[in-house]
């Protein structure tokens, strides 16, 4: 189920669409749910059009989409899944944000990911839970696109070159869709 996916430029995708077995994606949607502290960030007088929440290693200073931030720490729940992808991604993350998409309306633009990061290709993870939403990357010269369904309980890491060259986004969609929370493990310069 798990595959190494080579796109244009040296790009490099995992994508594991039985990260968690069923039961465990269950037990950990309804947990992300009550227990994470969901909030509408402003961005720019905008509000985002999805619901977040960050966690990071703690006293960790960063910034993220134009916000700053201090790290306060793991909850346990979320660190259990932070090892878990540490190990399919062969590397150490130290921050996470959290994305919750109320339903279709709900949407990332197309973006790479650019923050401040040690090294030179730095993974970024995501893990989703709930509705089945399509991720979409698009190269920025050729605008080649490539598009993955991310189900309930699956992983894709993306590397560095891969978000050097292209972006991504979590388009919105006119199809009735649920609830969707992703997790996004990162590596960034405190
Ligand atoms: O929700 C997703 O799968 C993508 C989110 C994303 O690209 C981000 O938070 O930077
Ligand atoms: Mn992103």
């Amino acid at each position: 189920m798990a595959g190494w996916l080579e796109i244009r430029d040296g790009g490099r995708l995992l994508y594991d669409l039985a990260f968690c077995t069923p039961d465990e994606a269950n037990a950990l949607f309804a947990w992300l749910w009550s227990e994470v502290p969901w909030k509408q960030e402003t961005v720019r007088g905008q509000p985002l059009p999805r619901l977040n929440a960050w966690f990071a290693d703690d006293g960790l200073k960063y910034a993220y989409s134009g916000l700053s931030h201090v790290g306060t720490g793991w909850l346990p729940e979320l660190e259990e899944v932070k090892r878990a992808v540490e190990g399919a991604a062969g590397t150490a993350f130290n921050s996470l944000l959290l994305n919750f998409y109320r339903d279709g309306n709900d949407s990332i633009g197309f973006h790479s990911d650019a923050e401040p990061e040690p090294g030179e290709n730095p993974a970024v993870a995501t893990v989703s839970f709930g509705a089945v939403r399509e991720f979409v990357l698009k190269h920025k010269k050729t605008k080649e696109t490539l598009k993955y369904r991310l189900g309930h309980g699956s992983l894709m890491v993306m590397w560095g070159t891969s978000r050097h060259h292209w972006l991504h986004a979590l388009p919105r969609t006119e199809e009735e869709v649920g609830e969707r929370i992703s997790l996004t493990f990162r590596r960034l310069v405190g």
